[in-house]
């Protein structure tokens, strides 16, 4: 189909915005290496994608640890706020927008989105006492809370909670159980993966009580609109920032036709405040509901020799510096189910790259070019009639981006990466069963069809790649001659395959292999 003369379909998805009360760790840049690859994917695809992220800047705990660093809350989220960034940046991530709950608009939306609420019946003054963990920004039930051995009470994830009372603002969130319950029945594809919906509604199904949305013990907040004594709670003010992106309350801006969003991307302990708060609050001022959560799992450091110091092992700066950004992006997206728990060790990023990207893909990329540079003239070859075992290698290549549109719907990263590698160990059985080398000899025009198949499907794959590595996919097409307008998913066909006689540059190796430095700080 023509692009140009249809209105390209919108793509809005979003990460988190991420607290700057501390540095990014490998978690942060694990969400935003998913939330990227996804964008990148939807891009590529035709996509009129708005891809956003930020940082998440108010709250009790923003403020406590400004209080200890002998800083105002504004310029710790500045100073850590710069450093998201830089994380952002280091990751490749593609994002459009980068949004600081700190901004005059947030404000204005905030404000805006509370007056609806609160215009609709839903929100209400009263005294708040309960369990209040600063970590978490929630109060806990009694029930749910422990007294450990050290004499702290805790809340189910261990963080310690205190006794609070305050004067708070509530949102009517009972009132809107049922209706929750019918978007969850009505859009089983609302929540996943399927684990986290069913822990969302059996949630909603206990039964909901309503929201403190105000503090008054702390003024590092957005003001309630009519009564700055209170701040706003600061989930109320963090799942804003989703609508404060595409340009709310400003219905004529631009960017407003990109809501709803198409996919807020999460980790899994954030799902409540995204599938039940969320909508809630949006129904209530009236405004489309998201189309879909998807919350992936946690990373856990298997670290055998991961690290002689161990703050390095969490620190996404230091491991895409050791092994390459490439690299990080395509272990963690190849390795871990995305939706589930993983973990990462020294060993599994080296076994897990040196296999897939420098044994794998690189060595096919390399042997192919090599030999057509030195047999044809540094040329694309000479294409024959296909053989059977050409189509099917070439066909293949076209069925894994129908494989990876579909699973990438769904967020299944590992699911797409899977498709696209197993079309790489295809190539590599089937160049080795065609054993070019030896066809040199005894029939130099079938040789050379032989390496347009392979080159062919090379220049295939690494399209498909681009969304995982970014940068060594354009390696790849550069050495194929690919022109840069050529490269979105449409190319991957059959119509746009590699011209014979298109002079090619001097083939290089795009993925180094690892080689252990045991004098290194990972
Ligand atoms: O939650 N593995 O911010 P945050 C995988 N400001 N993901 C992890 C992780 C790990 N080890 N540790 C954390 C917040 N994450 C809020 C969000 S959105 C309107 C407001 C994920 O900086 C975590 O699950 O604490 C969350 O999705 C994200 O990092 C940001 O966490």
């Amino acid at each position: 189909h023509d692009g140009s003369s249809m209105a390209r379909e919108k793509y809005y998805l979003t990460t988190p915005i991420f607290y700057p009360n501390g540095k990014p760790h490998i978690g942060h840049a694990y969400n935003v290496i998913a939330s990227d690859t996804l964008a990148r994917f939807q891009r590529l695809d035709g996509k009129d994608v708005f891809f956003v992220s930020g940082t998440d800047e108010h709250g009790l705990k923003m403020q406590q640890t400004a209080d200890a660093e002998g800083l105002t809350p504004k310029a710790l989220a500045d100073r850590n706020s710069a450093i998201f960034r830089s994380m952002l940046e280091a990751t490749g991530c593609s994002n459009d927008v980068f949004i600081r709950t700190t901004e005059e608009r947030h404000y204005k939306a905030c404000q805006a989105i509370w007056t609806r609420m609160a215009e609709n019946g839903d929100i209400y003054l009263d005294r708040y006492s309960g369990w209040y963990s600063v970590r978490q920004e929630a109060y806990f039930d009694e029930a749910e809370t422990k007294v450990g051995d050290d004499g702290v009470r805790r809340e189910p994830l261990g963080s310690p909670v205190e006794w609070t009372e305050e004067e708070s603002y509530f949102f009517r969130l009972s009132a809107y159980q049922d209706r929750l319950l019918a978007l969850y029945e009505s859009s089983p594809e609302f929540v996943g993966p399927a684990e986290r919906r069913n822990e969302i509604v059996s949630f909603v199904k206990s039964g909901l009580k309503d929201l403190s949305i105000s503090r008054t013990t702390f003024k590092w907040g957005v003001p309630v609109p009519g009564d700055d004594k209170h701040v706003m709670y600061v989930w109320v003010d963090a799942l804003t920032n989703y609508i404060t992106a595409a340009g709310y309350p400003d219905a004529a801006d631009d960017r407003w036709s990109f809501w709803p969003a198409n996919v807020h991307v999460i980790g899994k302990d954030i799902v409540r405040f995204h599938a039940v708060y969320w909508p809630a609050f949006l129904l209530s001022a009236g405004i489309e509901l998201p189309k879909r959560v998807f919350a992936h799992g946690f990373l856990f450091n298997r670290g055998e020799k991961m690290s002689k110091s161990v703050g390095n092992v969490v620190d996404p700066f230091a491991m895409i510096e050791h092994y390459g950004l490439d690299q990080v992006r395509y272990f963690f997206m190849r390795e871990v189910p995305f939706g589930q728990d993983g973990s990462y060790s020294h060993e599994a990023i080296v076994n897990r790259t040196n296999a897939d990207l420098a044994n794998g893909l690189g060595n096919l990329a390399q042997r192919s070019l090599s030999m057509i540079a030195k047999n044809c003239g540094g040329v694309v070859p000479k294409r024959s009639d296909l053989a059977e075992a050409d189509r099917a290698i070439l066909d293949q290549a076209v069925e894994a981006l129908a494989t990876a549109r579909k699973v990438m719907a769904e967020q299944g990263i590992h699911l797409a990466l899977a498709a696209i590698f197993g079309v790489v160990a295809d190539a590599d059985r089937y160049f080795a069963s065609q054993e070019p080398w030896a066809l040199r000899k005894t029939d130099p025009a079938r040789m050379e069809t032989v390496l347009w198949t392979t080159a062919e499907v090379v220049r295939r794959v690494a399209l498909l790649c681009q969304p995982f590595i970014p940068g060594s996919a354009a390696k790849l097409l550069d050495l194929l001659a690919v022109p840069e307008d050529s490269r979105d998913f449409t190319h991957v066909h059959a119509d746009y395959a590699l011209v014979s006689g298109v002079a090619l540059p001097a083939p290089e190796g795009v993925f180094p292999r690892y080689v252990e430095q045991p004098d290194a700080d990972i």
